[in-house]
C-alpha cells in the first residue's frame, strides 16, 4: 500500500522546497517530482512537515490527590488532531514503587494510545535497587530520567539523590531531565502566604517567583557538570533559568532548555482574574510570567539557546481544580495544550515573523528527535524515516474552544484565541489518522518507541573531563 502526498511544500528543520512524498507502508520511500502511488493526498497550498513530537505530557497521572483527566485515549486524540504524532509521557513510581513496576502500570495506561509514545522514567527516591534498575530501564529503551527539585514531601529529590542519579546517567549514557524549582523555598513561601491570609490562585504565582526557578536550574546544571552528564531543563519559563542554560552552553556543556507553549503566550495576569475558576484553571508549575520573560523565551528559541517547545500537558477538570478552594496549595497543578501547541506556535511564532517555518519544525519536532536519539526515525521528512507527517494548511483558521476539543476537560486555557494554521491531514507511520477535522484511526494503534542510549557521546564527554577538569596545575 503506497500513498503520494502531492503538490505540497516540504518544510524540514533545514529547508523548504516543493516536492512530492511517496509513503510505502510505514515509511517514507522517496521524495521527488511526479511520483505515483496507490492513493493520493492533495497538499496544494500546504506545508508537508514532520509530525509534532511533544516530549512532555502527563496522561492519566496520579498527582496531588487525583488523576490527570486526559488519559492515553483523549490525550493522544488531542495530539493527532493538532498535528502531533508522538508524545513522551512521564512514568512516575508511586511511593517506594520499583521503576519496573511503575513501567508496567504505564504500559496498561498506554494500551489505548492513538499515537506512538515513549516514556521518561522519574527518579523520586534513591537506593541501590533504583541504581540497578536504571540499567534495565535503559536496556528496555527508556534513556531519560526525570528529577523533581520541587514538590517537597512528594516527588522531590535532594541534591545528594540527584547527584547519585546524574552520575548513574553518565555511566549509562542516559539523559537526566529536571523540573527546576527550589522545593524548600516554595514550601516555605506557601506556608508564609497562607499564614498571611493569601489563599487564592494568585498565591500560587507569589510562591514560585523566577529566582526560585533560576536558582534550581543553575544548581542542576552545575551538578550535571560535576557528574559528567548532559542535562535537559523542562518547562523553562523565565530569564533566570534561560540565562543559566545559555551560560552553560557557552561554556561547552550539553544543556537543553524546553519552554512551553503556554508560557510563550499566556501571562501572570491570569492569576489575578476575578473569576476563581478562571485563575485556578491556569495554575501550573512553574506559573505564567510577565511579558519580559515571554520575550526572552522567544529570543532563546530564535538564538538556539532554547531548543524545544512542549506542553507539560496535565489537564484537570474545573471540579478537580476546586479541590483548592480556600487553599491554593491544593489546586492540582497543570494545564492542557497538546491539541493546540502547533497552531498556537504557528500563529504567535511564524505568522508574527518571530520564527521561520524551519525554526518551527525544529522546535516542534526535529530538535527533540535529535536530543532523544530518535532522529531520523522520527522528526524527519526523508527516505527511510517513519512516515509521521503533518500536512499543514497555513491559511486554515479556527477559534479555540472547549466545545470542539478532543481533550476531556471542560475548558481550554486558550479559549477564544483565533489561530491560523491547522493540520489538514496527520499521518502516523503512513496511516492517515486525522483528515479534515475527523479522527480516522483505531484506538490502541499507537506503539512504544524504544530508544538507545547516548553511550559514545557520554563516554567522549567523560574522557575529556578526566583529562581536563579540576586538576591542580603546577606553576
Ligand atoms: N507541573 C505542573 O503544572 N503539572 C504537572 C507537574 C508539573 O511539574
Ligand atoms: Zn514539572
Ligand atoms: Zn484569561
Ligand atoms: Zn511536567
Amino acid at each position: 500500500m503506497s500513498t503520494v502526498i502531492r503538490n505540497g511544500t516540504i518544510a524540514t528543520a533545514d529547508r523548504t522546497y516543493k516536492a512530492d512524498v511517496l509513503v510505502e507502508g510505514e515509511y517514507i520511500a522517496a521524495i521527488g517530482d511526479n511520483l505515483s502511488g496507490d492513493t493520493e493526498i492533495d497538499a496544494t497550498g500546504c506545508f508537508v512537515m514532520p509530525g509534532g513530537i511533544d516530549p512532555h505530557t502527563h496522561l492519566d497521572m496520579p498527582f496531588m490527590g487525583t488523576n490527570s483527566a486526559d488519559d492515553y485515549e483523549s490525550g493522544t486524540k488531542a495530539a493527532l488532531s493538532g498535528g502531533t504524532t508522538m508524545v513522551v509521557d512521564f512514568c512516575i513510581p508511586g511511593n517506594g514503587q520499583s521503576l519496573l513496576d511503575a513501567w508496567a502500570d504505564w504500559d496498561r495506561r498506554s494500551e489505548k494510545a492513538y499515537t506512538d509514545f515513549a516514556y521518561h522514567m522519574c527518579i523520586t527516591y534513591w537506593n541501590e535497587t533504583v541504581r540497578e534498575e536504571m540499567a534495565e530501564v535503559v536496556r528496555r529503551g527508556v534513556t531519560t530520567f526525570k528529577h523533581f527539585m520541587a514538590y517537597k514531601g512528594a516527588l522531590m529529590v535532594n541534591d545528594e539523590e540527584m547527584f547519585s542519579s546524574f552520575r548513574r546517567c553518565a555511566e549509562l549514557g542516559a539523559l537526566p531531565l529536571v523540573h527546576a524549582e527550589n522545593g524548600d523555598v516554595v514550601a516555605a513561601m506557601q506556608q508564609q502566604l497562607l499564614a498571611d491570609g493569601v489563599t487564592g490562585p494568585e498565591g500560587h504565582a507569589f510562591s514560585r517567583p523566577p529566582r526560585v526557578e533560576g536558582e534550581a536550574a543553575n544548581r542542576a546544571i552545575m551538578i550535571a557538570d560535576q557528574a559528567g552528564c548532559p542535562v535537559y531543563i523542562v518547562h523553562v519559563s523565565c530569564i533566570e533559568a534561560h540565562e543559566a542554560i545559555a551560560r552553560a552552553r557557552a561554556n561547552g556543556q550539553r544543556v537543553f532548555g524546553e519552554p512551553l507553549i503556554q508560557h510563550l503566550v499566556l501571562d501572570e495576569s491570569e492569576y489575578f482574574h476575578p473569576d476563581w475558576d478562571h485563575a485556578a484553571r491556569r495554575v501550573m508549575s512553574p506559573p505564567f510570567r510577565n511579558k519580559k520573560h515571554q520575550d526572552d523565551l522567544w529570543n532563546g528559541l530564535r538564538a538556539g539557546s532554547l531548543q524545544v517547545v512542549a506542553t507539560d500537558h496535565c489537564a484537570f477538570t474545573t471540579e478537580q481544580k476546586r479541590f483548592g478552594r480556600g487553599d491554593f496549595t491544593k489546586i492540582p497543578n497543570g494545564t492542557g495544550g497538546l491539541e493546540d501547541r502547533l497552531s498556537v506556535l504557528w500563529t504567535h511564532g511564524v505568522e508574527t515573523g518571530r520564527l521561520t517555518v524551519n525554526e518551527f519544525v525544529a522546535a516542534t519536532s526535529t530538535n527533540i528527535a535529535r536530543i532523544l536519539n530518535l532522529y531520523p526515525r522520527k522528526g524527519a521528512i526523508a527516505p527511510g524515516a517513519e512516515a509521521d507527517i503533518v500536512v499543514w494548511d497555513p491559511k486554515a483558521s479556527k477559534t479555540i474552544s472547549a466545545a470542539t476539543q478532543q481533550s476531556a476537560i471542560d475548558y481550554n486555557v486558550f479559549e477564544g484565541m483565533t489561530v491560523k494554521g491547522l493540520a489538514r491531514y496527520t499521518l502516523s507511520r503512513g496511516e492517515v489518522v486525522w483528515q479534515d477535522g475527523r479522527i480516522t484511526a483505531q484506538r490502541g494503534r499507537g506503539r512504544f518507541v524504544p530508544r538507545v542510549p547516548f553511550s559514545a557521546e557520554s563516554q567522549a564527554l567523560r574522557t575529556w573531563k578526566a583529562l581536563t577538569a579540576d586538576k591542580p596545575v603546577a606553576r
